[in-house]
């Protein structure tokens, strides 16, 4: 794991230098999601498969920007999915992005989880990398620094709504009015990686990207996005769900499969199974 772990944060170093040059455009491909990429996911997808096939660990990787996982190392126990850039299309009004990792032994699938990690690209290059506990990581003068371990309260006060609002089911709709009612404060950015942060960091509250009218399915992908904070969050004492189960316990039939999903502490996810379980 050790290999896995310096392998991400080299990765994690070239993308920050790679984000900093600047005039990287659109480039004509799309991604399995048919989202154009841009050049610069094009480039950070090759610098994560390029440090990880240095890793002899590493059986198979799996890339939010690629059609197909990828066999590095046939006697490999590790499998890799991950995002390179999340939340790329934030570049260019300067709003932070990050890279999410998810590590699975003998298989992908979340029963196979056994460690995760996000790299948020913002005014500091931060890393959050969980197995049994979570920790935070600090990028300063060229190594990452551990700084903290990471626990969730039991109820917090940030509410991050994804998703366009007009297409929310109604009673979801009713259910975030009503934490707002209560107090919560609304921070989005639109960016999984520093939205989710920022609620792990400052304690709690409830992150959430509910199926909707035009995604059924929600948005977030399941082993490169939801499987791997799902993770974080309840190693950090926190809860995920898709608003009926245990994010943890779902499978996946392909490797882009998307789930609805919501992360947060126990209080608030609580609300959200009781109000689904009513409604959904
Ligand atoms: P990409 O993987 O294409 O960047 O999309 C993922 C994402 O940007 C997440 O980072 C974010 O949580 C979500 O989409 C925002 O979606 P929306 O703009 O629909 O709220």
């Amino acid at each position: 794991m050790r290999d896995i772990f310096d392998a991400i944060q080299k990765s994690a170093k070239r993308i920050k230098e790679a984000i900093d040059v600047k005039d990287i455009g659109y480039s004509q491909q799309e991604n399995s999601s048919g989202e154009t990429q841009l050049e610069l996911d094009i480039k950070c997808d090759m610098i994560i498969a390029e440090e990880l096939s240095h890793v002899a660990s590493v059986n198979t990787i799996s890339s939010e920007e690629k059609e197909h996982a990828e066999v590095l190392h046939e006697k490999g126990e590790y499998f890799i999915s991950y995002d390179p850039l999340d939340g790329s299309s934030l570049i260019d009004v300067n709003l932070s992005v990050g890279s999410i990792f998810g590590i699975y032994k003998g298989d992908f699938g979340s029963q196979n989880m056994i460690a995760s990690c996000y790299v948020v690209y913002g005014p500091r290059v931060e890393m959050v990398f969980a197995e049994n506990k979570v920790k935070l990581y600090l990028l300063q003068a060229g190594e990452f620094e551990f700084v903290k371990e990471i626990r969730l309260g039991e109820k917090g006060k940030l509410m991050a709504p994804g998703g366009t609002q007009q297409n929310w089911p109604t009673y979801h709709k009713e259910m975030i009015d009503g934490f707002f009612k209560e107090g919560y404060r609304l921070r989005y950015s639109g960016g999984m990686v520093p939205d989710l942060h920022q609620i792990l960091l400052k304690g709690g509250g409830l992150f959430s990207y509910p199926a909707t009218s035009d995604k059924p399915e929600g948005k977030l992908r399941r082993l490169f996005e939801v499987f791997p904070f799902a993770f974080i969050y309840e190693k950090a004492g926190g809860v995920a769900t898709d608003g009926k189960e245990r994010v943890l316990n779902l499978g996946y039939a392909h490797l882009h499969d998307t789930s609805p999903c919501f992360f947060g502490s126990k209080y608030e996810a609580q609300r959200v199974k009781e109000v689904y379980a009513k409604n959904a």
